[in-house]
C-alpha cells in the first residue's frame, strides 16, 4: 500500500510505512512497531508538532554534543528505519560518532542497520557498535558498548530508549540527551535533556540549530546547554497537550446528549 497524499494522516502512514520496511529489511525489530505505536499516540495528542519546550530543548541538546569532548549517537533500529540521513548529518554537524546500541540485539540486525547507514552515505570506520568491546551495568543487551564510543563519551543521545540505560549513563556522570514522545516516561525523566518531539521532527530541528550555533565559544554552548530546566520542560509538554485537548470530551458529552 501507499498511502494517497490528499489523505490526512499522510505524514503519519509514511512513518509507519517506512517502519514496517525497516523491519523486513532486518532493521527494525517487530517490536519496535509497537513502541512506534505508542510513540503515535503521544503525537497525536500533542497534535502532531514541535511545541515550543521542545524547541528550546533541542538548542540545549545541540549545544550540549557540540560542546562535548567525545559526543556519540546512539541508533536503534527506529531510528535507522525514520531518520538514516537525518542521523549521519548531526554526526557531521556536531562531530559525534554514531554508535548501533540495541535492545533486541541480534548480530543480523547490527549489521543489516550499519549496512543500511553506509547506503547513506557513512563510510564504515565511523560507524560502531557491530564489535562491542566494554559493557554498562545492565541485564540486558543494551549494556554492549564500545570502550571507544559510548562507554568513553561525556555526552550520548538516546534517541527512543528504555528507562534503564538513559539511568545506568547518567550515573556514570554522563549527559544524556532523549528524544520521546511521552513526557512521563522514565527515560524522559531521566535524562539531562529531554525532546518531547517526533524524532523525524526533532533530529532536523537539532541540525538547523546547531548549524546556527557552530562557532559560538564553548563556555557559551555550555552556558545553553546548562540553562534547560528539563522538569520544567516535562511540565510544559504535559500543559500542552491537556491545553490542546481541554474542552473536548465536554463538548462530544453534551452533543451525545442532545435530543
Ligand atoms: O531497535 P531496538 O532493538 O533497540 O529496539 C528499539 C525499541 C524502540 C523497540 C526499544 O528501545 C523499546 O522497546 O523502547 P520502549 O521502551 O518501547 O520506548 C520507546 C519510547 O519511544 C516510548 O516512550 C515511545 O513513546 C517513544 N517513541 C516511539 N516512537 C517515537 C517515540 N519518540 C519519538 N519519536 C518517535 N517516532
Amino acid at each position: 500500500m501507499t498511502a494517497p497524499e490528499s489523505h490526512p494522516r499522510y505524514q503519519s502512514l509514511l512513518i509507519r510505512e517506512r517502519l514496517v520496511a525497516g523491519v523486513r529489511a532486518g532493521i527494525t525489530s517487530q517490536e519496535g512497531l509497537i513502541a512506534h505505536g505508542r510513540g503515535e499516540a503521544f503525537d497525536y495528542l500533542l497534535g502532531e508538532r514541535t511545541i515550543g519546550s521542545a524547541i528550546r530543548a533541542s538548542r540545549a541538546a545541540a549545544a550540549l554534543l557540540l560542546a562535548a569532548k567525545r559526543p556519540v549517537l546512539s541508533v536503534n533500529g527506529n531510528v535507522a528505519a525514520l531518520v538514516p540521513d537525518e542521523i549521519i548529518e548531526l554526526s557531521r554537524v556536531t562531530g559525534a560518532q554514531i554508535e548501533i546500541n540495541l535492545f533486541y540485539r541480534t548480530e543480523n540486525r547490527v549489521r543489516a542497520i550499519a549496512d543500511h547507514l553506509r547506503a547513506h552515505g557513512t563510510s564504515a570506520h565511523e560507524i560502531l557498535g557491530e564489535h562491542p568491546d566494554a559493557s554498562l551495568p545492565l541485564d540486558h543487551a543494551r549494556s554492549q558498548v564500545c570502550a571507544d564510543g559510548i562507554h568513553a563519551a561525556d555526552a550520548v543521545l538516546v534517541p527512543l530508549e528504555d528507562g534503564d540505560r538513559c539511568q545506568a549513563l547518567a550515573s556514570m556522570g554522563k549527559s544524556v540527551i532523549t528524544i520521546d514522545l511521552n513526557p512521563l516516561s522514565r527515560t524522559a525523566e531521566a535524562a539531562t535533556i529531554t525532546i518531547v518531539d517526533n524524532v523525524v521532527r526533532a533530529i532536523p530541528n537539532m541540525i538547523r540549530l546547531a548549524r546556527q550555533m557552530e562557532g559560538l565559544p564553548e563556555d557559551k554552548l555550555n552556558e545553553i546547554a546548562l540553562q534547560h530546566d528539563n522538569k520544567e520542560a516535562l511540565q510544559d509538554a504535559i500543559r500542552e497537550i491537556v491545553s490542546q485537548w481541554k474542552g473536548q470530551g465536554e463538548v462530544e458529552i453534551g452533543e451525545t446528549e442532545a435530543p
